[in-house]
């Protein structure tokens, strides 16, 4: 009885070290832009908007360790499950990287897939960020048309947060969602304009 009860305690140590120790729990999709209406990509060779080139999503590691996010992809859940990225490196504590629609095209050229770039729909989409085994899922994002129509992005405020917001700074929404601006490979900086409840701000646009 007795050993059987310590590796009952062993297997849930192991356990909750497995799970304090996960990357999955310390990287998160931190914002995204589905529908540019200027340039963003600074890798795209031309200062010209491009609807899906200048598309962009940006990761972060919210956690206190380095994060190996090499072999992770994303994915979309619209039209087909091809994948749009692969990254390669490490993410360190508190970093930011950013994918641009150009880099996603790069990636599919170079690993024989679909030409899709991020193909992030600007009608609503599912975003997914998946580990190396192509199963786990890291984090995973839902958005509507309104919260991302022309240059406006999506992301957590603060970074990391749980919940999302419109950043509005350059195209505003009536009443303001926030009045922050997007920040591609930044921190979501700033303090919203006005503290309208989202529920108001949601019913407005349904
Ligand atoms: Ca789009
Ligand atoms: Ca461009
Ligand atoms: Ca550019
Ligand atoms: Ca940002």
């Amino acid at each position: 009885m007795r050993s059987r009860w310590m590796i009952a305690v062993l297997v849930s140590v192991a356990a909750g070290f497995l799970f304090v120790g996960s990357a999955a729990a310390s990287v998160v999709i931190n914002e995204l832009m589905a529908d540019p209406a200027s340039d963003w990509s600074p890798s795209d060779g031309n200062d010209e908007y491009g609807s899906l080139e200048d598309e962009w999503l940006e990761i972060y590691n919210i956690g206190s360790e380095p994060v190996d996010v090499t072999g992770w992809r994303l994915r979309d859940a619209v039209s087909d499950s091809s994948w749009r990225y692969g990254f390669e490196g490490v993410l360190e504590p508190g970093e930011f990287l950013v994918v641009y629609g150009n880099e996603a095209y790069d990636w599919e050229d170079a690993n024989g897939y679909p030409r899709n770039g991020l193909s992030m729909n600007n009608g609503g989409d599912t975003i997914t960020l998946v580990e190396s085994d192509l199963t786990t899922i890291v984090d995973q994002v839902t958005y509507e048309s309104f919260q991302m129509l022309d240059d406006r992005s999506y992301g957590r405020w603060p970074d990391g947060d749980a919940e999302w917001r419109v950043f509005d700074g350059l195209n505003p929404m009536d009443p303001p969602a926030t009045g922050l601006f997007p920040t591609p490979g930044e921190p979501n900086a700033g303090s919203p304009v006005e503290a309208v409840a989202w529920g108001r701000i949601k019913a407005l646009y349904r």
